[in-house]
């Protein structure tokens, strides 16, 4: 493998702390303390856990409705994540947004929504004010392939391609929006990526299951966002094992094939990335980041709900 053994370590740490921390939200849900609904990410972790070795919480992200996993590669805190899906006023908003509209000023995470293709706007006038304030940094705007089907994606590539924005879109393309494949959505044989470049940006496509390719062509994408101070658009192939929404498998429903899932499965880049490593030292490390989850679900608990009094404080009003 091309990849630095202790870069690879650091890429298997990171996706292993999403993965838990979905993994433990999916299993405390049906005490139904967390009533928000949850998009997970369990699958799709190996992307954000690279993105996270190339940005700082100097950078700004925005993200969907599938937005932990983005959260925490931006360097997101556990406690304010889960405090914020118990809709407690520790929570990185507050308590006032849950799973689905996360915002934490403090690491670059300028929010998520739950309109579908809502934040692509959003990421790209970030990327405006980069320009304008002449600042050192990038702005990431994570989206779905179904998001690709909104007006709103081609208005603001367009703008970022005329602008020259230094703005990185990053795809995750996991077949799927809610039941809908891919295929009765999108015409056969085109491309999200190079619909991208025939906006005007350049583009790139990568396998989100493998490693090598993933780490390859994010760095290549962000690399020229920073240096060209130009837009880039980058879609990764990835695949989601729980439902669309919620803590369970549904394989069963009859959109999808139980097949499909185990093909995936069996492909899992935790599992390759850990077999490859074969390092004792990660289950000290492990053991670690379960503690750490342990806690923040113990922080969340013991928090307070926001005070009715203070409802209005943190929504923008315009100054008399
Ligand atoms: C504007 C809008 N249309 C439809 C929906 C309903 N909806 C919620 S999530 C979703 C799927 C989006 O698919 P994709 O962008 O691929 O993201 P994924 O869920 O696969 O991560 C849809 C259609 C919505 N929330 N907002
Ligand atoms: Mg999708």
């Amino acid at each position: 493998m091309k990849i630095d053994k202790e870069i690879l370590k650091k890429i298997y740490l990171t996706a292993f702390k999403i993965r838990k921390v979905e993994e433990e939200i999916a299993d405390r849900y049906k005490e139904q303390e967390m009533r928000c609904p949850v998009h997970l990410s369990i699958g799709q972790e190996l992307v954000p856990a690279v993105y996270s070795m190339f940005v700082t919480e100097n950078d700004y992200a925005v993200s969907t409705h599938r937005a932990h996993a983005h959260y925490l590669s931006k360097g997101g805190s556990i406690n304010k994540m889960i405090a914020e899906i118990y809709g407690k006023e520790t929570g990185c908003s507050k308590g006032l947004g849950g799973s689905m509209h996360l915002i934490d000023e403090e690491v670059g995470f300028m929010g998520s929504t739950a309109i579908v293709g809502g934040t692509i706007p959003v990421g790209t006038g970030l990327g405006l004010s980069i320009k304008i304030k002449q600042e050192n940094k990038i702005s990431t705007v994570f989206l779905g392939d179904g998001s690709t089907e909104e007006g709103v994606f081609y208005e603001s590539l367009n703008f970022a391609a005329v602008k020259d924005l230094p703005v990185l879109y990053i795809c995750e393309n996991n077949m799927y929006s809610v039941y809908s494949n891919l295929e009765v959505r999108q015409p056969k044989n085109r491309k999200i990526y190079k619909l991208a470049e025939s906006i005007g940006i350049k583009s790139s496509h990568a396998n989100g299951y493998d490693v090598e390719d993933c780490y390859m062509k994010l760095e290549e994408a962000i690399n020229y966002v920073k240096e060209n101070k130009k837009p880039f658009f980058i879609e990764l192939d990835t695949y989601r094992y729980r439902e669309h929404c919620g803590p369970n498998y549904d394989n069963h429903i009859g959109y999808r094939e139980e097949q499909e899932y185990k093909k995936h499965l069996e492909k899992d880049p935790l599992n390759i990335m850990k077999e490859y490593l074969s390092d004792e030292s990660l289950d000290i490390e492990e053991k670690k980041i379960l503690e750490k989850i342990d806690d923040a679900f113990t922080f969340a608990k013991e928090s307070q709900i926001p005070k009715y009094e203070n409802i209005e404080k943190y929504i923008y009003k315009e100054k008399n």
